[in-house]
Parts: C-alpha cells; structure tokens; sequence
C-alpha cells in the first residue's frame, strides 16, 4: 500500500508514467445511495420571489413586517393619480390588511383615468401567450378596469384588456381577466398596467397578480424553463424550504409552515433572511408539488428554535429549554399536515386544499448550520426535543442533524455537511468521507467551490466580506466539485446525497455568488453554470452499487469511482483529472466483459479551467461522445487530459 502511493507521486511528479490500469469487479460492492444527486432551495436572490416562483407582479400585496415595513416601491402612479398606502378598517384578509389606495392627484382632469403600474422583477418577458390575472378592489365603482402589458420606453401596448368592475361599496371584490399578447416584445422592459376612470373617487387594491403560463400549467405554479432545467438534473432530493432562510433574522420571524398554505389572501408573508421579504406564495404545499413534479424526494427542514439575530438584531436568541416544546408541536403540526389521514386535525386541512392523499416524507431536517448559530443549545436540548417527538411517531422517518458533526445524533439519524471551498481544496477532499465515522449516514446538504485557487494550493475560503466571490461558477471549480462528490459516491455506504447551492439567483437581485444557475426576467436567457453540467452528467448515470476495483495505481491526477448494476456487467466509471500537462491512459478490465464488448464514453470539458457560463454568453462545456470496443482481454482503453470529467457506460 505505501510502496504504491510513493511509486503514484512520483509517476505523479515526473508527469508521463501514470497509467491507470484498473480491474474492476462486479460483485462485493456496497449499494449506493438512490438520493445521490439532489437540489437545495432557499429564497436567496430573489431564486423564489423574482425567481422560479412564476409571480411577474413585484410587491404584490404590500406585505410588511417589522425588519421590512410595507412599501409601494416599485409600483409607479399613472396619469396623475396618488397613491398612499392604508390600512383600511375593512382589510383584505387578517394577512393582508395593507393596501394602496389609488386616488385622483391634484391636476387629474373629469373623464380621464388614473392607475398604477408594476416593472416586474426587473423586467416582464412578453410573448405571445396567456397570462392570468386578478387584483382585489374596495370601494364603488361602476365602470370598468383596463389591464395592459405595454413597452416601459416607449409606451407601446402589446395587449390590453377592458374588465367590467364588481365593486361593491365596503367590501373586497376580486376581479380576474387575461391578456393574450399577439406578439413577443423585443426585450423585457416592460411594465403591468391597471387603471380606470375615478368617477366615484378613489379606490383601494390589493393581490394584484399576473402570472404567464406555469410549469404543467399548475396554478400558483413556478416558471416553467428553469422547472425543465431542475427536471435535467435528473434530481433524486429537494432540500427545502431553505437553509438560513427558515430560521428568522429577528424574534417571531421564524418560517411558520401554516402561513404559507391556503388561499394567497391567507398569506402574510415574511421577512426572509437575505435582505427582502418573501411573499410565501411558494408555500409548503407548492414545496411538495415541486418535489412530486421533478419526482425528487422531499428534505423538510424545520425550525429548530433558534433566531439568527435575536431582538437586538446581533446575538442569536435560542428558545429556552422549557418553551422549546411549543415549536416541537408546531413541526409535529406541521408533519401531521404532510403525513396524517384525513381524520387527524391536520390531515382534514391538507385535504381541503384538495390534497386528501398524503405526501411522501422521509427525511426531515432539524434546522441549519446550528453549529455556527447556536452549538451549545442544539446539542444540549433543541436537536434533542425535536428528534423525540418526531421519531416516536415516526420511526422511519431518517431524522437529519444540522451540524455537521455528530454532537447532536441518535438513531435513525444523519448529519448535514457544508463545505465552500475553492478548487484546490475541494481536490483534495476525494477521501474525505473514506475515514468517516460510519456510524450514522451523511447529507452534503450545500457544496460549492466560490472563490478561485490562489499561489497557496492548500488556502481555506476566506468570509471577509471584501474577498472577491467567482461571480459564476467556473470549469476547475466544477472539476474540483466532482473529485469531492466522486469520493461521497464511493462512500455510498454512508453519504446519503449531495446538494450545490444555492440553487438560484435572480442576476439583477443578487446577493450571493456563485450559483448554479442565474437567469433574469427573460426566459430565454437562462443561465445553466458549468457545475450545473457536470452536476447533470453525473446524476444522469446512477448504478445500484459501487463495484470493487484494484488499480497499479494511487488517485491524483485522476480520480474515479466504479458502479454496477446488481447482477449484470452493465458498468458506470466516472472519472476526472486535475493538475497535470500529461493526458492520463486509462485501462479498464471489467470483469465478465469480453473482447468486443461496447460502451459509450461521455467527456464533459471547457476551453479553460477560468471559463465560466455568463449571460448571453455560449455554453462553454462542450460534450463529446465516442463508442468504445473492449480490446484483447477484454479491456477498454481511452485516455483523459486535464480537466476531463467522464463516463464510460458499457452496455
Ligand atoms: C497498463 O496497461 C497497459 C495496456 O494494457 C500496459 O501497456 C501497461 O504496461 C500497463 N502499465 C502497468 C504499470 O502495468
Ligand atoms: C464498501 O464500504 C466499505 C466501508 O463500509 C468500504 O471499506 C469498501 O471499500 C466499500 N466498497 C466499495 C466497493 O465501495
Ligand atoms: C398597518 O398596520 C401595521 C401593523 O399594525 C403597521 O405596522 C403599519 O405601519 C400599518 N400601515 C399603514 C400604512 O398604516
Ligand atoms: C439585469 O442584469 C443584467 C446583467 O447584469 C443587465 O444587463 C440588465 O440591464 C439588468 N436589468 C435591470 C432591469 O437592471
Ligand atoms: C400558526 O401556528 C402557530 C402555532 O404553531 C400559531 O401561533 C399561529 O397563530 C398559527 N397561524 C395561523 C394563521 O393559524
Ligand atoms: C459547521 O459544520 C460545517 C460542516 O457541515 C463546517 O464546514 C463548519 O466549519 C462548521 N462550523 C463551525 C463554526 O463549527
Ligand atoms: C499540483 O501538482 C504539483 C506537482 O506536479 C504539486 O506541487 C502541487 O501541489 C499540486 N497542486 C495541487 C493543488 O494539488
Ligand atoms: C462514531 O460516532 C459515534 C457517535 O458519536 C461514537 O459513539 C462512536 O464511538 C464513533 N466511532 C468511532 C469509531 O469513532
Ligand atoms: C435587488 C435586491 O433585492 N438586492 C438586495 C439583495 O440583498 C442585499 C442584502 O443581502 C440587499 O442589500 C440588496 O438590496
């Protein structure tokens, strides 16, 4: 073993000898995780609101909260009107008592209209397809609403429509309609329109809404483009509804699951943890929905009992020992809703939202990264309150523990991993999960490499607040990932799955790069990161088990993991290799294939290690595929160079 690994530094160090001679086994092997690839969400960058969550409409309820106070921003007043926000003495709903109130300013002239329009999040794509709408209105009024999509420069109509008012003095009424543009805009500066003639006064709105078709049409749905990009994950988990998201900046401002379900009059929303607050129109029931359309497993995360910033906005405040068992109730509640029959209390609810069929939940986390906000009371008695309750009355459910480490464990439990790093660190972290403890299972709920190599290979990520951050992912950072996510695929004995994150940006609402994939208000601008590619290429290839291997020699430059069907020689090999000028042969014997047998190789490259994937730009990842035949002996032979990332599949 020692002679071997000083032979492969050296072979290493004189750069042309390094051949990898493998002998690969089909039986012996250990089952691999079926959850391997997953995706982690959280509303981060405007990645939710202002991102998959289809809404087009910004601010459209006014919701406020103590961190956010309601705000008109970015509605506009049209043809002289002003508009004042009220909380009227009837309200919307109890979640919604805040609305505008669009009166006629002080030169509006008798006959003309008056309104208020909305940029979007940055822009509103226009193309010819149906959009629905529907705004909630208080006051009287007998004429009639006109609804518009129209250019923001150069005030140009692209659709319009004439909508009969139901007003009714003293109450709210909901209005709906469509637009049905005949043509696409040229760009995406557009705005939403709605006005009408102020004959009887002022009127007040609220829930104004706009949505353009949905993924599978789902109402309330998510944006359908980058829906089919998740779906080409092929991802088998959703970690949601977030990471530091759920937790709260402030006391109170937890993310409380039975707020963001039922009719979005019902939602009061919240003030998320990453500087906007969140509507909650993707609320638990559109979590579940999201994860049943990708077909992907669930990963609930619940409160843990701890507000990142306190009261004072700077200590976190953790819920004391003997009031935890009120938020332990609210994830049973919560849990209940999700998994109970239609005759518990919470069941009979899931089923009047039209869901009587339970969902499926077998992984629930216990809050995030509570050993950076508050180790000492996860470990002492929060983890501990929640796994109790949660596992008594659901044994299967595997229970995830937030820290990393196994301080806070028990059984039928997990632990979630982070790791940010740069490239050369995540290169050398093939064998991180080779000695970990094995007695309970690993989640890498968040990996990404965000900043670049620097002279010093071994430089940890630096969190000062001016260290330049890649801006997107780049192709060595995808190389480096893969080395880390190949070595937690060969330990599928213990790693669960892994997740990149965050997920999402929405680039011109950002505040945390990189991402795996950004986009903007345009749909055809969607950007897919390089991670995001080498991510798909490797969940694209699952086996059943890791298959044995022996090798001449030791891993770097090239680093691998075999897989197999049980039971067959339908093999996997992923590879990839990392610093080195020499290409690096490979020769594989698979045991039961013969001279003659076929596979197909996958090679995943850039034109550069710094190529990333920016907007408007090309994919850099180019894709090659070749055939392969087993030669004498039944060996496959082909050769990887720098910064390949491969799968040979034989068939
Ligand atoms: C690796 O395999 C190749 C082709 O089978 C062979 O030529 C070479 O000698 C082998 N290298 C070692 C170190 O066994
Ligand atoms: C299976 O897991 C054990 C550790 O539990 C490990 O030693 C062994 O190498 C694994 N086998 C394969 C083929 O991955
Ligand atoms: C509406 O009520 C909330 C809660 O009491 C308050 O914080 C907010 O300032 C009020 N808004 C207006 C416009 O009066
Ligand atoms: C959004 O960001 C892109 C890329 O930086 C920029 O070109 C565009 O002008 C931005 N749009 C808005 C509305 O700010
Ligand atoms: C949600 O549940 C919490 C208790 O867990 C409760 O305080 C709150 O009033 C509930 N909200 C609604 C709208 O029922
Ligand atoms: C928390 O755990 C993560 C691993 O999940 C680790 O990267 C990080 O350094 C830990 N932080 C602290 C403060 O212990
Ligand atoms: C890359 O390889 C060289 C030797 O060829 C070595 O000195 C260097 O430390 C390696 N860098 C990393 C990040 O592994
Ligand atoms: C693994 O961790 C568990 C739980 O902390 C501990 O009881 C056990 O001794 C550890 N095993 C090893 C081999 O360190
Ligand atoms: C456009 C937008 O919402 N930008 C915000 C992103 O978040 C940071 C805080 O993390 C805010 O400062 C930005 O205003």
């Amino acid at each position: 073993m020692l002679t071997r690994k000083l032979l492969s530094s050296l072979s290493f160090l004189a750069g042309a000898a390094y051949a990898a001679n493998i002998t690969v086994s089909n039986h012996g092997g250990n089952s691999s995780s079926p959850l391997m690839y997953g995706i982690m969400f959280e509303d981060i960058n405007h990645s939710g609101d202002g991102g998959i969550y289809a809404e087009l409409i910004q601010n459209r309820a006014f919701q406020g909260s103590t961190e956010f106070p309601s705000t008109i921003d970015p509605w506009e007043a049209v043809g002289n009107a002003k508009l004042t926000l009220q909380n009227t003495t009837v309200p919307l709903s109890w979640a919604l008592p805040t609305s505008v109130q669009v009166a006629p300013g002080n030169n509006f002239a008798s006959g003309g209209s008056i309104g208020l329009q909305n940029p979007g999040w940055w822009g509103i794509s226009v193309t010819p397809q149906p959009y629905s709408g529907s705004f909630w209105a208080l006051g009287s009024y007998h004429g009639k609403f006109t609804a518009k999509l129209q250019s923001a420069k150069s005030s140009h109509v692209w659709a319009s429509v004439e909508i009969k008012s139901k007003c009714q003095k003293g109450e709210w009424v909901e209005h709906k309609f469509h637009l049905n543009p005949r043509v696409a805009a040229p760009d995406t500066d557009n705005i939403f329109v709605l006005e009408f003639q102020p004959d009887q006064g002022s009127l007040n709105f609220n829930l104004i809404s706009l949505f353009p078709p949905t993924y599978k049409n789902s109402p309330n749905g998510n944006r359908p483009g980058l829906m089919a990009g998740l779906k080409d994950l092929n991802p088998s988990f959703l970690r949601m509804p977030g990471g530091n998201n759920i937790e709260g900046d402030i006391f109170g401002y937890r993310w409380k699951w039975n707020e963001t379900i039922g009719p979005l009059s019902q939602r009061p929303g919240r003030p998320g943890t990453w500087g906007y607050a969140n509507t909650d129109g993707i609320g638990l029931v559109e979590y579940l929905q999201w994860c049943e359309d990708l077909d992907a497993e669930p990963i609930l995360a619940v409160w843990s009992g701890v507000y990142l910033n306190g009261y004072d906005n700077d200590n976190p405040y953790d819920i004391p020992e003997e009031e935890i068992g009120l938020y332990v109730q609210e994830a049973m509640d919560e849990l209940e809703f999700i998994l109970g029959d239609v005759h518990t209390k919470f069941g009979a609810l899931r089923a009047s939202l039209g869901h009587p069929r339970p969902w499926k939940l077998n992984y629930v986390e216990i809050g995030n990264e509570d050993n950076i906000s508050s180790p000492l009371s996860y470990a002492s008695y929060r983890f501990k309150a929640f796994y109790d309750a949660i596992h008594a009355a659901y044994p299967s459910i595997v229970i995830i523990s937030s820290t990393g480490d196994l301080k806070a464990i028990a059984d039928n439990s997990a632990t979630d991993y982070h790791e940010y790093a740069r490239p050369n660190i995540f290169a050398t972290q093939f064998g991180l999960f080779d000695n970990a403890n094995r007695s309970h299972p690993i989640l890498i709920g968040e990996y990404a490499t965000i900043e670049p190599n620097t002279e010093n290979p071994l430089e940890p990520v630096s969190w000062d607040a001016g260290e330049p951050r890649l801006p997107y992912p780049n192709w060595v950072g995808a190389v480096a990932e893969t080395i880390f996510t190949l070595g937690a695929e060969r330990n599928a004995d213990i790693v669960i799955g892994a997740s990149y994150a965050p997920g999402f940006q929405n680039i011109n609402g950002s505040q945390w790069a990189p991402d795996l994939v950004s986009f903007s208000a345009d749909p055809a601008k969607d950007v897919y990161s390089t991670s995001y590619y080498a991510i798909q290429l490797l969940s694209a290839h699952r086996y059943t088990h890791t298959a044995p291997f022996t090798s001449d020699e030791g891993f770097g430059p090239a680093f691998y993991v075999a897989g197999v069907n049980h039971g067959t020689n339908q093999y996997t090999f992923k590879a990839t290799v990392y610093n080195t000028t020499s290409p690096v042969p490979f020769n594989i014997d698979f045991e039961g294939l013969h001279q003659g047998a076929k596979a197909t190789l996958t090679v995943l490259n850039a034109p550069s290690g710094l190529s990333e994937n920016v907007p408007n730009g090309e994919n850099v990842v180019k894709r090659t595929t070749t055939s392969l035949t087993a030669q004498k002996g039944g060996v496959f032979s082909f050769q990887l160079k720098e910064y390949d990332i491969a799968v040979l599949t034989t068939f």
